[in-house]
């Protein structure tokens, strides 16, 4: 890591004490580690509300056997050209289709992506998760 600066931070010691638990159960070795993933996520949805650029990741369960859904999911995919930049498809049982979609693009036409494709009958659950920001 280059240009490691060292700064004192001042805080209650109970507010300590449960940060320090609950990065011990996420599995971090210490606390400047578990502070710069606060920071970076802080940064990167601060990006993500203001409408920044960035990559996604929209998760879908869906039921294959609901007419049309497989279809339209993929109509979506290619109307939205080049944002989707990959997708993965695995199956999960008999009807049940696991889709994994990167995308990149303005946080509002994610969303937007990710809206429609959630709100499609025959799509169980699913979510978008930003992953990162771009400058
Ligand atoms: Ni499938």
């Amino acid at each position: 890591m280059s240009d490691l600066v060292r700064f004192g931070v001042a805080m209650e010691r109970a507010l300590l004490e449960r940060f320090d638990e609950r990065i011990a159960r996420k599995g971090y070795e210490n606390r400047s580690e578990a502070l710069r993933d606060l920071i970076r996520a802080d940064l990167l949805r601060d990006a993500w509300d203001r409408g920044g650029e960035g990559v996604a990741t929209i998760t879908l369960v869906y039921d294959a056997s609901v007419r049309e859904v497989t279809e339209r999911i993929h109509a979506i995919q290619r109307e939205a050209g080049d944002r989707v930049i990959s997708s993965m498809h695995t199956h999960l049982g008999k009807e049940r289709c696991l889709e994994v979609i990167v995308a990149r693009g303005s946080s509002a036409r994610l969303r937007a992506l990710a809206d429609r494709l959630l709100g499609l009958r025959g799509v169980l659950s699913g979510e978008m998760v930003a992953a990162a920001a771009e400058p």
